[in-house]
């Protein structure tokens, strides 16, 4: 029988984007030129095949999901981002918040009997909340509950807290390693390039201090995600700059489980007047993502930041993971303008939202070994 991709071949009347093809059949890398090509000149139904082949060729039908919820800490940051609807500078805290240790623990406590497996925690960079606290809150909710996968810290914070503790990336992670961290996520990478990050996200840390605590990370063991904000100043130059330093960096650690596209949503920040990215481009940049990633084992669609509806529709083009049943507290997206205003699903929610779309629901864990079927 004839694969759907030869006839996608077959009918491909550019010369280089059928080689492109050709590369992705044989499983063979893309360079940056032909990237930028995709990204100028190919359709949705193309680069959705493309994606599709290989997501199926990984995966089959299988999406993972996971049983986990969200604690941010505060929203109190020292940072601006132009982009940022959730943040609140120290001094106008009126509408900030900060959660007391305790106050995060018995977060953790109300899941008690419940199959969770992953806390997931990240916020805004208060001055005041420094390594000491957060190697006690690691240590309590492992006390708590030594089973839970404590995936935390953008190296936003990261890096804001190991200079403050004037303690180097190594040590400052094998601190908190040591206090209970696993695994890091994917936020506060942005767009890696100086041309766009120092007009959206000047003075955090840059591009290569975060490449550099990923990569110390990995060192110690521990994976990460990686995330990118797609769909405001940036070129699609920028775009793949950002990409080709994180299959770089894969390369040589292997230590990246999922990549994150983040569609920048325009409500409540300093870019409001920027559009929001269509439907068909966010799409588009998930498949060659797929396509372009090829050392990344998983493509995550974010549903509190798509909507579910758009998040399902991203099944077709290379997404093979959900995130997960999330819970309550998450504001980042709700702020910025989502749809999904209480980000939260049950695990019936998300297995029938991975069915409807003819796929196998999976249950994972952070690591992604495989816990239930449905
Ligand atoms: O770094 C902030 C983004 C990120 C906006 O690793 C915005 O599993 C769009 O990284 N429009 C934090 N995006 C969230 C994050 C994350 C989320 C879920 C799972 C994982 C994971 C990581 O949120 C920030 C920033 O890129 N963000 N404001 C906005 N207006
Ligand atoms: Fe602070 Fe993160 Fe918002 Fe930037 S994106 S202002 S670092 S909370």
């Amino acid at each position: 029988m004839t694969h759907p991709l030869d006839i996608i071949i077959h009918h491909q009347t550019n010369d280089d984007l059928k080689k492109i093809a050709e590369k992705v059949k044989d499983s063979k890398r893309i360079t940056d030129e032909e990237c930028l090509l995709l990204f100028q000149l190919a359709d949705l139904p193309f680069v959705g095949a493309l994606a599709n082949y290989i997501r199926e060729k990984l995966h089959g039908n299988k999406t993972y999901f996971n049983r986990n919820f969200h604690i941010e800490p505060t929203n109190v940051c020292v940072f601006s981002c132009k982009f940022c609807s959730y943040s609140r500078l120290y001094a106008h805290k009126e509408d900030g918040w900060e959660l007391s240790i305790d106050k995060m623990v018995d977060i953790v406590k109300s899941y008690d009997g419940k199959p969770i497996t992953e806390v997931h925690i990240v916020g805004g960079v208060h001055p005041k909340m420094t390594m000491t606290y957060f190697i006690e809150l690691l240590q309590k909710i492992k006390q708590q509950r030594p089973d839970l996968h404590i995936k935390a810290f953008t190296a936003v914070e990261l890096d804001y807290m190991f200079r403050k503790a004037k303690l180097s990336v190594l040590e400052g992670l094998k601190q908190l390693q040591e206090a209970g961290l696993q695994s890091l996520p994917g936020g506060g990478a942005e767009i890696f390039h100086p041309e766009v990050r120092d007009q959206i996200a000047a003075d955090k840390v840059s591009g290569d201090g975060w490449l550099e605590i990923h990569e110390t990370a990995h060192q110690l063991g521990m994976h990460s995600n990686a995330t990118m904000l797609y769909g405001h100043i940036e070129t699609y130059e920028h775009r793949i700059d950002h990409m080709r330093k994180l299959r770089d960096l894969q390369d040589k650690t292997k230590g990246f489980n999922t990549f994150i596209p983040l569609k920048f949503r325009n409500a409540n920040n300093d870019m409001s007047h920027i559009k929001e990215s269509t439907l068909t481009e966010d799409m588009r940049l998930y498949a060659i993502a797929r396509i372009y990633l090829d050392n990344f084992p998983h493509l995550k669609a974010y549903w509190p930041m798509l909507g579910r509806q758009n998040a399902q529709l991203t099944l077709s083009f290379g997404v093979n993971d959900l995130d997960g049943t999330i819970d309550d507290s998450t504001k980042i997206y709700s702020m910025a303008g989502s749809e999904e205003q209480t980000p939260t699903m049950s695990t019936e929610e998300l297995v029938a939202l991975i069915k409807q779309a003819n796929r196998q629901p999976l249950e994972r864990d952070t690591l992604y070994n495989e816990i239930m079927t449905f």
